[in-house]
């Protein structure tokens, strides 16, 4: 096939796009095939159907059509109360997922299913909390601190208690825009109150209401999800994987592991290795149990416990299409619904876990946090079950993967910069070594590489491209989400890439010894990109704005990628998009994103849906973000 007909950078997806199209089965890009082209309204941001006297389509741009709703709302108005609103539906997914880690931390106990693994992080927490510790069982401080967590949600007064880790420049921001968020459900509700019929249409004042949410997201609940997860079940260190589909094995049982939220799926490793599961899985002629991950519950598992790299979004019918699969487990958010017919066409089992999320005609089976393990143990137990069924004339994987080497939370990239620390003349455990290589311009600048796969892109295309030009440009590549796993897949995540780094970045890869692209987990661990730059902004003495750093989303396409985008811009960091979001209705509230948002924030939007021109764009911005830090330090 050639090059410029491929929907996937890997060969081996095409393969199994082909599998499909032999096998009558339908993928996604037959329905975006047959999707033909998107409704121009509604990818401009300027359908409104938030009440029943429309929907109303305006075409302002044009200058013929409607020029406002029938309540009067003008484009600008629709535009923003549409992006206000998917904001609040991606703050909404990461803090309801953190919700319910910290209820887990609520239930953990000495002997329970779920435990305390990184006492030192609850404890520094407990302190930062002001929750005193003294003679205290460890268990009855978690329980105190996850409450202080769960109040975040809803508490009356105050602003989130998150917001003091920011730098002192950035919080002075918040507060002189008044956008420091209260609390996490209270800033979802203001923007549904707000965007409702007959109440805001005053564009800025929306987007301010949607970054003042999106920061109750970025410094509330991803914060939340991942510190708590990090106190639950270990702080991740680096450690090796393989990613791609290449990882399945054909002679024993595959489960795919696909969702979010670290309560299941590390129950399922668990009992994964219950010696009695494992000879269960030898009874039925398996050669043992093979977890896969895919999505955000991939980056969890890998990022603990090294638990091998199905893929990304874009793979998870791919990985059903190789009649290995014996069952995919899911919980919440970004699966798809056609698993269940697609699922249908081989022996695979789809399991739904979640009462948040049952799919039509998938088999459910809830998880029960207070019988973890045992509710764990009954999911896999169907998955080997099953593995009796599998069709050997369907079988077919395709013998791709790399190494990778992840697991970096900003405390194992500290540990890894205290390498090059003198002991005499420096302290141990800080950012600095990393401000110093980037004060003297061995490495130009960072650049976070998030989100998702989009079909208006080539899968993975844009990540990768952007990814080797950044490296090659001396910027150290920090990523998470399907990003995280498009760079794993491309070999990118592994030591050996640094010999595709310029001089500089190849020399600190070296000598701190890290690949040049860090995997640093999941969408909510974003959040842990939050906490590196503010540290080597505060080590600095400057804000956010003043770092040549860079947010970059090349495939976004959801809610919740809204939603990081708007934190990211609030904290200072300019944000770049390869795939267009739904604002270009409206000039003004394009105006605003990619101009004079930065008067506010000191950050704004770059949009481009060519990777090489975006990339130029960053490499630019960090240039000039570097000259003015010069001149200032
Ligand atoms: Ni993020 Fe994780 Fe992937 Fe996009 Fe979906 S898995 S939370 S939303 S598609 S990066
Ligand atoms: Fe139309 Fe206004 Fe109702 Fe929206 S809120 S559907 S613009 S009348």
């Amino acid at each position: 096939m050639s090059e410029t007909k491929m929907v996937s950078l890997d060969e081996m997806d095409e393969q199994l796009i082909q599998k499909a199209e032999a096998e009558g089965v339908e993928t996604m890009w037959d329905r975006k095939k047959a999707m033909k082209a998107p409704c121009g309204f509604g990818e401009k941001g300027v359908c409104c159907r938030i009440c029943a006297m429309g929907p109303c389509r305006v075409s302002p741009v044009e200058g013929k059509g409607a020029q406002r709703g029938i309540c009067g709302a003008t484009a600008d108005t629709i535009v923003a109360r549409n992006l206000a609103r998917m904001i609040a539906a991606g703050t909404s997914a990461h803090s309801d997922h953190a919700r319910d880690i910290a209820h887990v931390m609520h239930m953990a106990s000495r002997d329970g299913n779920y435990t305390i693994k990184d006492e030192r992080k609850l404890l520094s927490l407990a302190e930062e909390w002001e929750v005193n510790t003294e003679g205290r069982d460890i268990y009855d401080v978690a329980h105190e601190v996850a409450e202080i967590a769960l109040n975040e949600f809803g508490k009356p007064f105050g602003t989130l208690k998150f917001l003091e880790r920011a730098p002192e420049p950035r919080k002075k921001i918040w507060r002189e825009l008044d956008i420091e968020p209260r609390a996490i459900d209270r800033e979802i509700a203001t923007i549904m109150h707000s965007t409702h019929m007959g109440c805001t249409s005053d564009a800025e004042s929306l987007l301010k209401i949607g970054m003042r949410t999106a920061l109750a997201d970025g410094w509330g609940g991803s914060m939340i999800g991942t510190v708590f997860s990090d106190i639950l079940f270990g702080t991740p260190v680096p450690r090796e994987t393989e990613a791609n589909l290449g990882v399945l094995e054909e002679k024993q049982v595959n489960i795919i592991l696909h969702g979010h939220e670290p309560s299941l799926s590390e129950m399922i490793v668990m009992a994964a290795q219950d010696p009695q599961i494992i000879k269960l899985a030898e009874e039925v002629g398996a050669e043992g149990i093979n977890l896969a991950g895919m999505c955000c519950t991939g980056n969890e598992v890998t990022m603990r416990h090294g638990v091998k790299i199905a893929g990304n979004f874009f793979q998870q019918e791919l990985a059903v299409l190789t009649g290995v699969i014996e069952a995919v487990i899911v919980d919440v958010q970004c699966i798809f619904p056609s698993l269940t017919p697609i699922t249908d066409c081989y022996h695979t089992k789809f399991i739904t876990t979640s009462p948040k999320a049952k799919i039509t005609g998938a088999t459910h089976i809830e998880f029960n946090e207070e019988k973890a393990l045992e509710s764990a143990k009954s999911i896999v137990r169907e998955a080997i079950e099953n593995f009796k069924n599998r069709k050997k004339e369907k079988v077919f994987i395709p013998q791709t993967k790399n190494q990778a080497t992840l697991g970096y939370s900003v405390e194992a990239i500290i540990k890894q910069l205290d390498r090059v620390v003198n002991s005499n003349i420096d302290p141990q455990g800080t950012v600095k070594p990393l401000a110093d290589v980037i004060k003297a311009g061995v490495l130009r600048g960072a650049a976070g590489i998030v989100g998702c796969n989009n079909p208006k892109v080539k899968h993975d295309y844009s990540h990768i491209e952007i990814m080797k030009k950044l490296i090659a440009n001396d910027v150290i590549v920090v990523t998470t989400g399907c990003a995280a796993q498009a760079a794993a897949k491309a070999g990118l995540t592994s030591k050996d890439a640094a010999k595709l780094a310029g001089k500089g970045l190849q020399a600190v890869c070296e000598l701190v010894d890290i690949p040049p692209v860090l995997h640093m987990g999941s969408c909510v661990d974003i959040s842990r990109i939050l906490t590196l730059v503010g540290e080597t902004a505060k080590h600095m003495g400057v804000d956010n704005c003043d770092l040549p750093v860079v947010g970059v989303a090349p495939e976004w396409m959801s809610e919740k990628a809204v939603a990081i985008a708007n934190y990211v811009i609030a904290s200072g960091i300019d944000v770049f998009l390869g795939v267009e979001p739904p604002v270009m209705g409206s000039a003004a509230v394009v105006d605003m994103l990619t101009n004079k948002l930065e008067e506010m924030t000191g950050a704004k939007f770059f949009i481009d849906t060519d990777p090489h021109k975006l990339s130029a764009m960053m490499l630019d911005r960090i240039e000039e973000k570097r000259a003015k830090l010069e001149a200032r330090l």
